[in-house]
């Protein structure tokens, strides 16, 4: 970089000359005075107010810009040092990134969390009231979205050159309440106060287009097809930074925003339709309005698929514009590999044909060879009704060029198919890109299998059974092509910082390098053995619960009881995950008490804790959040309890919740039915936070369990194929309903009204759901669950001995971290080194 690229001195706040006279890794040599200057700086020319006169939101605006001006000149260098190597580099391609609050990540990346605080504590500033001013951008669903913002933390701590690409949805996944314990859905304004984190370029705004038709023309004695579109939208970009963890480096996410084009509005305006001209705009910037908040069910709706193209095609011409003029297209794989996160974004693959053969001229064959290189495609799924299918006619109407691109596509492939196999018409059916019943449609898992240059799953059991179930015939005719990748979360936010109690122990037993290095856990397997380590390592766990029931308290006026064992289940409200299930538990341990089988004082204390959001139409799911909090209301108000069990339900459940609670927890609930849960990612949360695992042999819990140890896990229910076969022999759930007298007991509790007061209807469908369709195998699994539930609290009557298994589970599961997912992607998938 030459110096005039950066100003000198003033880009930079904490007094250094030159921002490479910052040592990358050493940390840097900054001051409070500098950060006070910077910080007063901001907030009187940025803000535009005084100190004196400041609100909490100035305030919090200044301090987020004095850290972003830290990392300025190193994101303007990383941008350049890339642009520079003509390195390989990663697009992620994703429609959601659940990124959680940004100002401690930032702060940590930096290394100036000491210097801040000193800073605010010299200006009377409490910096916990400036936390708490952030509203986390929500930019995604679960599972999904957040692994993407794991990801892109660890490609920038790798030094891997990397872009991740989505939408900037103005409301993100809406903000749950309840209202007489029904969820009530609330818009998620998080940009109301705006946000300091993020760089508006309208100058760099892409044109996308839609509809239309396409005509083909002579060229030069060459037949060339064209696209005539028939509206278009501008795509804003909008820059975030990524800061690697300590190390100097800056990636950068850029999320699109969808405006109306001059162009459109104009044309309209001018034919004096006024009303028509603002009805277009609205329409154009509806496309990142909302994130949808369907988990696994796609509804095939128009504007869904208006988001994909929008934000995949603004993208991929994103990137094609940053390479250098001249450049020649068929190195294209040796400069970008695009990933695209489950099938959201598999409409790129006909776009980048389109451009290649259209707009570039290149000839079909050579066009797909390249297109072939530059994608690979990450499943996350196994429910058949998450794959997502766009029907023809819709797809057609959108993008009716894309469409005839799919059609060659799948016509080649099954030409290709059929030399292979024979005319077995069965296979080519069942192989076809395009589906015939119930309508016609495009299958974009299988659009993304034939494009990728590799598909993989997310966990070890996943991507077995993504090629033994659900792809079969691909893996056999791509051998090779498919492959595993198991999950992983950033040690950076899911223990450093929400956990500093539990970090500070390992640092001071083991050094700071397993933040970097999470297999260094391991180092702490002999710490499991130290008396005094346990006992440190026990009021760490007792203080974050304290933690939580503070924050519980003010958020929610939830009351954690002291001496409870924490239980807590947090993910998406899903059949599949089972939270029945677990609510059968807590009925079952309730109605044991109130009659008077049991002795309440012969109950393990415990605090039950539940998070969960269901998607706004998904009727089953919004009735068991109802039923919790009934179930919630009953027991923790009756006296017969005697405090013995409590249900908590905060609602709202977010990255920001899950940093609090899963530090504090004891027991992790993983529970879903086997071969339902691609992976997981809360599991790996939980027990790299000490907390042992109750769960399936689903997903990454299998992976947990072999490194764990069976001693530190509490496994229960049917195994994939044990599932399998009880649905081949015929599953009836009334006879396990039958069988078991407390699980008769529980749901004929629920039955008779005794959580709706007195009303039989209210639950009535949860009850008839279980007994007569139980799609999930709640009754199949419910005794092998209430037993592994007696050991749990066998177990928890030793503290000591938990403890040490906690510890275990701390030590054993470095595997977890995302720094070493993406370094199996590098290997397996990408081949783009780290840039040096
Ligand atoms: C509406 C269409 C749709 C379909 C699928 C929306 C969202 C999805 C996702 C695949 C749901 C999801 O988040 N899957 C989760 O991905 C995690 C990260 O790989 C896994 O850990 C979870 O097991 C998986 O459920």
């Amino acid at each position: 970089m030459t110096a005039s690229d950066i100003a000198p001195g003033s880009a930079h706040p904490t007094g250094a000359t030159h921002p490479l006279a910052l040592a990358p890794v050493a940390g840097p040599a900054s001051t409070v005075d500098g950060f006070v200057r910077q910080f007063l700086r901001n907030l009187n020319y940025e803000r535009g107010v005084p100190l004196s006169a400041s609100s909490d939101n100035d305030r919090y605006f200044a301090f987020a810009m004095t850290v972003r001006d830290y990392l300025m000149a190193r994101w303007l260098e990383d941008v350049k040092r890339q642009r520079d190597a003509q390195a390989k580099g990663v697009a992620y391609l994703s429609a959601e990134y659940l990124l959680g609050r940004q100002l401690d990540n930032n702060l940590l990346a930096s290394g100036l969390g000491d210097i801040a605080a000193e800073a605010m504590a010299a200006c009377g500033i409490d910096i916990e009231d400036m936390r708490a001013q952030e509203v986390e951008p929500g930019l995604g669903n679960g599972g999904l979205g957040r692994l993407a913002a794991c990801f892109i933390d660890s490609l920038a701590t790798l030094g891997v050159p990397n872009t991740g690409y989505g939408i900037r949805y103005e409301y993100g996944i809406f903000r749950q309440t309840f209202q007489d314990g029904q969820q009530v859905e609330q818009p998620d304004s998080w940009l109301k106060l705006g946000s300091p984190w993020e760089f508006p370029h309208p100058e760099a705004a892409q044109t996308i287009t839609f509809g239309g038709h396409t005509e083909t023309y002579d060229d030069e004695g060459v037949t060339r097809t064209r696209w005539v579109p028939a509206w278009n939208v501008l795509a804003v970009p909008y820059n975030y930074m990524v800061p690697g963890y300590l190390n100097g480096r800056v990636n950068t996410l850029r999320l699109w925003s969808s405006r109306a084009t001059n162009e459109f509005d104009l044309r309209v305006f001018n034919s004096g339709d006024y009303e028509e001209a603002v009805r277009a705009q609205t329409f154009a910037e509806n496309i990142s309005k909302v994130l949808y908040p369907e988990d696994s069910t796609p509804q095939g709706k128009e504007l869904r698929l208006q988001q994909q193209y929008f934000f995949v095609a603004a993208s991929i011409k994103d990137f094609l514009e940053s390479l250098p003029e001249g450049f020649d297209l068929a190195e294209l794989p040796e400069r970008i590999i695009f990933q695209l996160n489950d099938t959201h974004p598999v409409i790129g693959v006909p776009e980048l044909m389109r451009i290649l053969v259209d707009e570039k001229k290149l000839e079909w064959d050579a066009a797909w060879q390249i297109t072939q290189q530059c994608f690979a495609y990450t499943c996350h799924t196994l429910l058949p009704e998450a794959l997502e299918v766009w029907s023809v006619d819709l797809l057609g109407r959108l993008l009716p060029r894309h469409l005839e691109i799919i059609y060659r596509i799948n016509e080649e492939f099954l030409i290709a198919v059929r030399e292979r196999f024979g005319d077995d018409e069965l296979r080519l059916r069942n192989m076809s890109i395009i589906g015939e019943f119930p309508e016609r449609s495009v299958r974009m898992a299988f659009l993304a299998t034939v494009a990728g240059s590799k598909v993989n799953g997310v966990a070890e059991l996943h991507s077995q059974l993504l090629r033994d179930k659900v792809l079969p015939d691909f893996d056999e005719f791509y051998p090779g092509k498919f492959t595993n990748v198991t999950n992983g979360v950033t040690p950076r936010r899911f223990v450093r910082l929400s956990n500093p109690g539990l970090s500070e122990l390992i640092t001071d037993a083991i050094g700071t390098g397993w933040l970097t290095d999470l297999e260094r856990l391991r180092e702490l397997e002999v710490y499991a053995e130290d008396p005094s380590f346990r006992e440190s390592f026990a009021s760490v766990k007792a203080a974050n619960k304290r933690r939580l029931s503070e924050v519980l308290h003010a958020r929610d006026g939830l009351e954690v009881s002291d001496g409870h064992m924490l239980d807590v289940m947090v993910k998406r409200l899903h059949e599949y995950k089972r939270q029945m299930l677990k609510l059968l538990h807590i009925v079952t341990e309730y109605e044991s008490i109130v009659s008077g089988r049991v002795a309440a004082g012969d109950v393990t204390p415990r605090t039950f804790i539940f998070g969960a959001k269901a998607a706004p139409g998904y009727v089953n799911a919004k009735r068991i959040i109802h039923l919790i909090n009934a179930v919630g209301s009953v027991v923790n108000a009756d006296a017969r309890v005697e405090g013995r069990l409590k249900v908590l339900f905060p609602p709202n459940y977010n990255v920001t919740l899950a940093e609090r609670l899963i530090p504090a927890a004891d027991l992790s609930e993983q529970i879903s039915l086997a071969g339902k849960e691609a992976s997981g990612t809360g599991n790996m949360k939980f027990a790299l936070n000490g907390a042992l695992t109750i769960g399936t042999d689903d997903g990454a819990n299998v992976e947990i369990r072999e490194l764990v140890g069976d001693d530190n896990f509490f496994l229960f229910g049917q195994t994939e194929p044990e599932v399998e076969a009880l649905w081949a022999k015929g599953y009836k759930p009334s006879d396990f309903y039958q069988a078991d007298d407390g699980l008769r007991r529980a749901m004929d509790l629920i039955a008779s009204g005794a959580f709706s007061g007195g009303d039989r209807s209210v639950f009535e469908p949860v009850v008839s759901n279980l007994l007569y369709d139980d799609r999930f195998m709640v009754l199949a699994d419910y005794s092998s669950y209430i037993a592994a539930q007696a050991k749990v609290d066998a177990a928890y009557q030793d503290q000591d001995a938990w403890t040490h298994s906690a510890i275990l589970n701390v030590a054993r599961c470095g595997f977890f971290s995302s720094d070493r997912s993406m370094r199996d992607y590098i290997e397996r998938i990408w081949h783009t080194p780290p840039l040096l």
